[in-house]
């Protein structure tokens, strides 16, 4: 039987493990801190990320460019409605991307509104990189990146396509929890060295207007890493993330001490704070690892999940703490 002391230490990495019939999940519970190098990501297409990463991770390859290679199993991905060219479009039936990424020396980079082009991280990064900026949208960043010898690409999911003539007929928006409303893919490594990177990606949420950009490729909103203290990342309602700086927020408070699924907490319940009723109508939820190797994530409703894989344990799903004890809708 669990000991107390697992227990704490369990919620504390909420990660829901002792709950779980996963041994690895108990394993963790006792082990904690992870192991470097390690990596974690968003929902469960982050155990096929996790391994692009984690190839370049185990070779004592940078954190940078492992994120930026995990993210990218995403959005090659051709059938996820979610990230990438095969997402659901914007209400005009016209599939729009956002990303950013950010290196281990405050060095970031994004791209949003980008239309046509495969693999927005790989644009985000050359922003960082080769650019006096930190963010190109719409036109120009797709300007940018042929410039960089991105080449348009005009694939089109039918999956994506016939759910968006399916939505036309009503063309009424109200995103639903957990299904249009989800899978950014957000990652967050720290690779041999102890240095941390992060990537996030998305096509946003289906259906918002044109020229709507949400979280994922904001700095501090969907993604922020500061080498010092830890990285954390962001999925769900992009316009909640923003309004409170979502993940500088909760990296902020684990320069306070707050151990990352206590960071992950207290931001969500901020957002509870401040949009009180209204939180039960989305979806957001964080992770976050600290410098120590000590990780957590924390949502509003049930049903986020996220992917970790470290030195010390293989691949695999932890389910989020929720502050919702189930959907609401
Ligand atoms: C957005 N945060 O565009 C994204 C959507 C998302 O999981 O996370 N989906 O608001």
């Amino acid at each position: 039987m669990a000991s107390r002391r697992n227990f704490i230490k369990a919620a504390a990495l909420g990660a829901g493990a002792l709950t779980s019939s996963n041994t690895f999940a108990k394993t963790i519970a006792a082990k904690a801190p992870l192991h470097k190098p390690i990596v974690l990501s968003t929902w469960d297409f982050g155990l096929m990320a996790n391994k692009d990463a984690w190839a370049i991770l185990q070779k004592n390859g940078r954190a940078l460019d492992a994120v930026e290679a995990g993210v990218m199993v995403a959005e090659n991905d051709l059938f996820s409605t979610s990230v990438g060219l095969a997402g659901r479009p914007d209400r005009e039936g016209k599939t729009t991307l956002d990303a950013c990424i950010m290196d281990e020396n405050y060095n970031c980079g994004a791209v949003a509104f980008l239309e046509k082009i495969k693999n927005p991280i790989a644009v985000a990064r050359k922003v960082m990189e080769n650019t006096p900026h930190v963010m190109l949208v719409g036109e120009g960043a797709q300007q940018f990146a042929l410039s960089q010898g991105f080449k348009l690409d005009n694939y089109e999911n039918p999956e994506s396509l016939e759910d968006y003539k399916k939505w036309l007929k009503t063309s009424t928006y109200k995103p639903i929890i957990n299904i249009e409303n989800h899978d950014t893919i957000g990652m967050i490594a720290m690779d041999a060295n102890g240095n941390l990177s992060g990537a996030c990606t998305t096509s946003g949420l289906a259906y918002k207007m044109r020229g709507r950009i949400g979280d994922s490729p904001i700095i501090g909103a969907g993604l922020y890493v500061d080498n010092e203290i830890g990285a954390a990342t962001a999925t769900g309602t992009g316009e909640e993330v923003i309004r409170i700086a979502g993940t500088h927020l909760v990296v902020e408070l684990m320069r306070q001490n707050y151990s990352p699924y206590e960071a992950c907490k207290e931001a969500v319940m901020r957002m509870v704070k401040i949009r009180k009723e209204k939180t039960k109508e989305f979806q957001v939820g964080f992770i976050a690892l600290n410098k120590n190797g000590e990780f957590g994530g924390y949502c509003l409703q049930t049903g986020f999940n996220y992917a970790v894989y470290s030195n010390n344990i293989p691949n695999q799903i932890f389910t989020s703490d929720a502050y919702y004890p189930a959907p609401t809708k």
